[in-house]
């Protein structure tokens, strides 16, 4: 932890890529934990799919706007507050910063988090399929499934699913953003997605430090500089402590 937080102290620009792991301790279940009752029996990695969008659009949408009501009843966490505060700090200092994230349920925004790269996109918008005009999510009518758009097209939600292409701006802006940072952080991911999973290589390329705050190993935990195994709700706010402690005895 200390000599994480040295790496914060001192770095020049921190980025931060964050997955399912960080939106845990909302109770909002991961990708690896299966969910409990009616979607117990179905595999996320199934359903997040464009193919079964294509079989089963019902399913797909219903399954869609259960995360979503999940979401929107979710509170962010101590994890997601105190990358809100990292930004804010490091941002008041003059220094760089961007969070990027893999997750689609806009808790990092909820916790103050701005600029965040959403790669795999939001629920909060969906389109229509027909005419991919965009609807936010509180004007849709939810009463039948799979929801439909005044032109009558299918609605589907804006994320990117398996199989799909991410969206250029995002892909460029988390490139951009781990080509150039000097410190890279990776919280609650099992990094085993891509092409997330391997910006981390790209800022260890460009000669960035790298820290995983993470429950689990994962396949770069082996690698990566500084390895906090944990829950970020409780490392992420001792890591920021530290980091500003740090900071400030230099200053003094
Ligand atoms: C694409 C949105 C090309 C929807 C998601 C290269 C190699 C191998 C495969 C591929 C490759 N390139 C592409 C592929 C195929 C595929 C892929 O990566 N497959 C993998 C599975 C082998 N990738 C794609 O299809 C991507 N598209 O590349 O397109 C293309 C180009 C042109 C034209 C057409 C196509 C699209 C991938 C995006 C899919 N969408 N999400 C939705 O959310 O419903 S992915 C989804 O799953 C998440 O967004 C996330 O990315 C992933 C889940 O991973 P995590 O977030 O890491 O969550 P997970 O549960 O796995 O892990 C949680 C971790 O947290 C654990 O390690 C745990 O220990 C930890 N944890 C738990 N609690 C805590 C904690 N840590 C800290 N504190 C806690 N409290």
């Amino acid at each position: 932890m200390e000599r994480a937080g040295r790496l914060l102290a001192d770095a020049k620009s921190v980025v931060v890529l964050t997955g399912a792991g960080v939106s845990a301790e909302s109770g909002l279940a991961t990708f690896r934990e299966p969910e409990q009752g009616l979607w117990a029996r179905y595999d996320p990695m199934e359903l997040a799919h464009i193919d079964a969008f294509y079989r089963d659009p019902e399913l797909v949408t219903r399954w869609y706007h259960w995360r979503f009501t999940r979401a929107r009843d979710a509170q962010p966490n101590d994890g997601h507050r105190a990358l809100a505060r990292l930004q804010e700090w490091l941002t008041r200092d003059g220094r760089g910063f961007r969070l990027i994230t893999q997750n689609i349920d806009g808790l990092h925004q909820r916790a103050g988090s701005r600029d965040v790269v959403e790669l795999h996109g939001t629920i909060l918008i969906w389109r229509c399929t027909k005419t991919g005009d965009q609807y936010p999510l509180d004007t849709i009518d939810f009463s039948s499934f799979p929801p439909r758009s005044s032109a009558g097209g299918v609605l589907r939600p804006n994320v990117v699913w398996f199989g799909e292409a991410l969206p250029e701006k995002a892909l460029e802006a988390a490139s951009d953003a781990a080509e150039s940072c000097d410190v890279f952080v990776s919280v609650g991911t099992s990094a085993l997605v891509w092409p997330a999973a391997g910006f981390i290589e790209v800022a260890r390329r460009s000669g960035a430090a790298t820290i995983e705050v993470n429950l689990d190993a994962t396949p770069n935990s082996e690698a990566v500089d500084i390895s906090l195994r944990g829950s970020s709700g409780e490392l992420l706010p001792r890591l920021l402590d530290r980091a500003q402690r740090l900071r400030a005895a230099e200053d003094q």
